[in-house]
């Protein structure tokens, strides 16, 4: 190279560095502690965990500088499930061009090693006005399939705003990941638009039940309420009529703005796991954090635990990415007990936090819950303390 070139590597030096990522072990961060979970020091993937053949030409005769000539600007919001003992996440891959896709990646950890399989997921084109596509929720059905439902994204032509946008829940099915069904998109009659929208794994009363997020407009949820629950007879053509609230929207709570649901729940013998996310509103705009609550099990729409508070919220370089102070999650897994919570940070990087069940249904059943006042939450502390010290003493 002559001085002042810009530096330039082979297709094989690009390649080499990006087995040594994936190669890199994760560890717990034993930094943080708070007994809930472990967070991990490496994210699972970032957009250099994108296999090069992706974004370079390898051909050193069409691609005389070696760079890029289809980048991706970032990793995030993944659904997850495990298949044949390995844990598949069908990660938010977004595009220099800001347009995002779905791609799987696979690992034997669950924590570390994920590597994307060799193309990215091309979904059946049944319309012609949906432009992005994002955050999808894996649910293994009872039925048999795997149901994939995610944001499906056009212009709102209704106004003259160019970013104007509607958002409506798309519905795939697949077996295997790698054959994918599109079905019709599902309608609810009474929320001009939907995101979060997350596929129940039962069938509850003998129909597929949603977990919704009733919205008037693509950002605000207005008069959304929260987390909604409704039933449809046929998945083929899912329609929802009446949407109940589960998990609300509260004045100076940590969902004030709005929430959505995010990891298919979790059965548990006291009660389904959501792991949900919340948004409040700050002079520095939206922060979004990670929660969770319990329904019951014989009415998943019936809120029966909801600690107080965030479970994960962004810390140190998580805070900071292309839409900052963000976490958001829309995927987990249990595996022999253990639970993978994948969470993105800042709309930029994956990472995984891990606990048990046994932990993590302690949390959601044992942790109280927000007292709604600060004088309130001033006596649950001091009641707190007083018991503390007087097991201590
Ligand atoms: O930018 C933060 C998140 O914003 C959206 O979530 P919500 O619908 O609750 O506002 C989603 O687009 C999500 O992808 C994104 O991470």
């Amino acid at each position: 190279m002559r001085k002042g070139d810009t530096q330039m590597r082979t297709y094989e030096e690009i390649c080499s560095r990006y087995e040594r990522l994936i190669a890199t072990p994760n560890a717990v961060d034993e930094t943080f502690y708070n007994g809930i979970y472990d967070r991990y020091v490496h994210p699972v993937l970032t957009r250099d965990h994108i296999p090069p053949f992706w974004m370079y030409d390898p051909n050193p005769a069409t691609n005389p500088f070696m760079m890029q000539r289809l980048g991706v600007n970032a990793v995030f919001n993944s659904g997850a499930i495990e298949m044949d003992g390995k844990i598949l996440l069908v990660a938010r891959v977004e595009g220099n061009d800001r347009k995002s896709f779905f791609a799987v990646a696979e690992s034997e950890s669950g924590v570390d090693g994920f590597r994307f399989w060799d193309e990215p997921i091309l979904l059946p084109d049944t319309d012609p006005e949906e432009t992005n596509v994002y955050d999808m929720r894996l649910t293994r059905h009872e039925d048999g399939w795997i149901y994939g439902v995610f944001c499906s994204e056009s212009k709102d032509k209704t106004v003259s705003d160019l970013s104007a946008a509607v958002a409506k829940a798309g519905i795939v099915r697949t077996k295997d990941l790698r054959k994918w069904e599109r079905l019709p998109n599902l309608q609810t009659l009474r929320s001009p638009q939907q995101r979060n929208v997350c596929l129940h794994p039962k069938f509850v009363d003998g129909k597929y039940a949603f977990y919704t997020r009733p919205m008037d407009d693509f950002i605000e949820t207005g008069s959304g309420g929260g987390i909604g629950f409704g039933l449809c007879d046929d998945i083929t053509h899912a329609v929802i009529d009446e949407e109940k609230m589960t998990s609300i929207r509260r004045y100076h709570t940590i969902t004030e703005s709005k929430n959505g649901a995010g990891a298919v729940p979790i059965e548990t013998d006291r009660g389904w796991i959501h792991i949900a996310h919340g948004v409040r509103n700050t002079a520095a705009g939206l922060r979004y954090v990670v929660y969770a609550f319990a329904t019951a099990l014989d009415d998943p729409s019936r809120v029966i635990a909801e600690p107080g508070g965030f479970l994960i919220v962004p810390l140190g370089h998580e805070r900071v990415g292309d839409v900052s102070n963000v976490v958001f999650t829309n995927g987990a897994v249990v595996r022999d007990g253990i639970v993978y919570i994948y969470y993105a940070s800042s709309d930029t990087r994956l990472h995984v936090a891990t606990t048990t069940l046994e932990q993590l249904r302690d949390y959601v059943f044992n942790t109280p819950k927000d007292p709604m006042r600060s004088v309130d939450c001033v006596k649950q502390r001091v009641e707190f303390i007083r018991k503390n010290l007087s097991y201590l003493r």
